[in-house]
């Protein structure tokens, strides 16, 4: 948890920085038309309406970086967004489509789903993965069925994985310490000694988990950058 006052401490505010500094690329309806910056790239994914639109304009401090579409024909893209210096980015943050949207033609969902275990499964240059699962609900059949397909490269360490249980203001501390709890349980199934796999409670309205999410992320990165040396 967030001490209070991490705001002054100098590595919280050169991630805070960085997380601000993304800014929209490009969009792509198809993983061959996805540039390949040569950028360790950080992907979230979640259920529709699991508030990954929200966590991200969050964690950028922006109102609108990602579009909070409620149109799920507009949201079936993977967005990319560059972080750090403008002449010299360092990260990717790719918007994956949402799964599980009731109202997606059968069709469209399937080769969305394809789409995506494509990503999860062959993105080369995936780093990291930021996970959005609604506080309230828990991991879902589908949540589950996703980190199945992402398992093998969190298991060896390659992909390191972050998980956000979103809408904490909307629980009480109990409810929040027994969804903690009950994450902690199913990515267990998946922890092994490489394994880089973090949970916490976050909320984009109240800015709860916003602090050490930024902080992972900016870690994934630079530790991403250093292994792989400068290009
Ligand atoms: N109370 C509360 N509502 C949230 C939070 N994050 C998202 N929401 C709401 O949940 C709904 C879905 O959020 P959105 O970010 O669009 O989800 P997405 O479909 O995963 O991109 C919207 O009505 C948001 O206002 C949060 O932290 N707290
Ligand atoms: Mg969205």
């Amino acid at each position: 948890m967030t001490a209070p006052g991490a705001a002054t401490d100098p590595t919280a505010r050169a991630a805070r920085t960085w997380a601000q500094s993304a800014r929209f690329i490009v969009t792509a309806s198809r993983l061959h038309e996805l540039p390949d910056p040569g950028l360790p790239e950080i992907a979230f994914v979640g259920r529709s309406n699991a508030g990954k639109s929200s966590a991200i304009n969050a964690l950028a401090q922006r109102k609108q970086l990602a579009f909070a579409s409620k149109t799920p024909g507009r949201t079936q893209h993977i967005n990319l967004f560059g972080l750090g210096p403008a002449d010299a980015p360092d990260a990717i943050w790719a918007d994956l489509p949402g799964y599980g949207y009731a109202a997606v033609e059968r069709a469209a969902k399937q080769r969305w789903q394809a789409v995506l275990a494509d990503y999860l499964a062959q993105r080369a240059q995936l780093a990291g993965l930021v996970m959005l699962v609604d506080s309230r609900h828990g991991f879902t059949a589908l949540d589950r069925r996703l980190l199945e397909f992402i398992r093998p490269r969190v298991a060896s360490g390659e992909v390191r994985l972050l998980v956000l249980l979103t809408k904490a203001d909307k629980i009480n501390r109990r409810e929040g310490q027994r969804a903690l709890d009950a994450a902690q349980q199913v990515l267990g199934e998946i922890a092994t000694e490489h394994a880089d796999i973090g949970v916490t409670l976050f909320s984009a309205l109240s800015g709860q988990g916003l602090d050490d999410a930024v902080r992972t992320l900016h870690a994934w990165t630079a530790w991403t950058s250093s292994r792989h040396g400068p290009a």
